[in-house]
């Protein structure tokens, strides 16, 4: 289970992120990647707000006592008449911005009693989740202006919450974190100006830039299209599509697999594809090399496969055993049958090294080091020390 907290103060945007999230990944992405919802209140939940917003209106602020959890499996689709493999299981919950002033504002501490149960509840959110996206809306601070007091507060609740969740927790666990800009679609001219999204929270929010830029930093959007409604009023065009939270989805599923134990990693240890294009030269993740469907495990397929993952004990066997047979054929035959047993022996060694650095979520591009004169040994030794990662990764399920 991928807990996957998406908090902000109000007015942020996590509702609409959230409702945008669960429909624009209802279809597969161009890489196979879909949410199926596991309960129909998730269902449900993504429906009503998408359809009041194809009818041109905003979400209403969530209310105070409404607590939405929203559960999904993140699948991704094979090949024809193959049954989809299951990523991981992504939950979230939609709680007001006005508990989070609760929680973390400065009214803390004078938490009515009907509402500390929720405030409970969000406090374990945050402070269990595998993956934090912290939102801020980019109108409250290029237009409201960081002068204005509600503002003041809410960037306050903002860094409380990252604090908070970024302290070390008792397992030595700390979440990955990023901090996403919503909004994005209205402001594209002020994210290029900056020179991208950090550039932004610098200059509209440095003590926040300073404290925290070795996160993540993402500016998205949920709707593509917005019209001026009768009032004067900006809001998504019938036909808009979510389209601009695919950056999202890449940032939690780099983080598949990732170890977060110990020391935290916070940068995708893959480039994350943006395949939204604010004019400020997004980052390129190159396709995967060797994509679905799963590897034979058995058979003499297993050792000539790019596919999948080897664990360090299935790699040292490999290597072990070429070991001994180059070690024999060459006493045996006195050298001479040596090339010819390189020859046999160099494909699945490709492989054997291919799937190792998979098993490290790496590319199999790696394993050309393995070619460089008088290294090529450090590179054999390295393959089989370091760990693989915990569950799932891009390349398939952990060996
Ligand atoms: N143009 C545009 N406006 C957005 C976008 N996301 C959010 N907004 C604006 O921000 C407002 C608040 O978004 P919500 O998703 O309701 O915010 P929230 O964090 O759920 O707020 P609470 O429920 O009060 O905690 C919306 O009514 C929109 O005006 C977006 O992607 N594009
Ligand atoms: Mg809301």
């Amino acid at each position: 289970m991928r807990k996957v907290a998406i908090v902000g103060v109000e007015g942020s945007g996590k509702t609409v992120m959230l409702a945008g999230l669960g429909e624009l990944y209802s279809h597969p992405d161009p890489e196979g990647y879909f949410l199926c919802p596991k309960n129909f209140q998730t269902a449900s939940y993504v429906a009503e707000k998408i359809a009041r917003m194809r009818k041109g209106e905003w979400p209403t602020a969530t209310a105070e006592d409404v607590l939405q959890g929203l559960d999904w499996t993140l699948r991704k689709r094979l090949g024809p008449g193959q049954r989809p493999r299951d990523v991981c299981e992504v939950s979230c919950l939609d709680f007001a911005g006005e508990v989070y002033r609760l929680a973390f504002g400065i009214r803390q501490g004078a938490t009515p009693d009907e509402m500390q149960d929720e405030v409970d509840e969000l406090l374990s959110y945050v402070r269990n989740a595998d993956d934090l996206i912290v939102l801020i809306n980019l109108r409250d601070i290029i237009v409201q202006g960081a002068n204005d007091p509600r503002v003041q507060e809410a960037m306050w609740i903002t860094n409380e919450i990252l604090s908070y969740a970024l302290d070390k927790r008792d397992d030595g666990r700390t979440p990955r974190a990023a901090i996403v800009l919503s909004q994005a679609d209205s402001y594209a001219v002020t994210i290029k100006s900056c020179g991208g999204p950090k550039g932004v929270l610098a200059r509209y929010l440095p003590h926040v830039a300073n404290n925290y830029d070795w996160l993540d930093v993402l500016a998205s959007s949920a709707v593509d299209k917005t019209v001026m409604d009768d009032n004067g009023n900006i809001v998504p065009a019938p036909d808009f599509q979510p389209t601009r939270l695919r950056v999202i989805m890449h940032w939690i599923r780099a983080g598949i697999g990732m170890t977060v134990r110990g020391r935290p990693k916070f940068t995708p240890q893959r480039p994350i594809q943006h395949q939204v294009d604010y004019g400020y030269g997004a980052p390129q993740r190159p396709a995967p090399l060797f994509a679905e469907p799963p590897p034979p495990s058995s058979g003499i397929g297993q050792f000539f496969t790019l596919r999948g993952r080897k664990n360090r004990a299935e790699y040292w066997k490999f290597v072990g055993v070429c070991f001994l047979i180059c070690f024999v054929g060459g006493l045996l035959s006195e050298g001479f049958l040596l090339p010819l047993i390189a020859l046999v022996l160099f494909w699945p060694s490709v492989a054997n090294s291919v799937r190792r650095l998979h098993d490290m979520n790496r590319s199999g591009w790696w394993c050309l080091m393995g070619f460089i004169p008088m290294i090529s040994w450090l590179v054999v030794i390295v393959l089989g020390c370091i760990p693989g990662t915990i569950g799932d990764n891009e390349f398939g399920p952990e060996p």
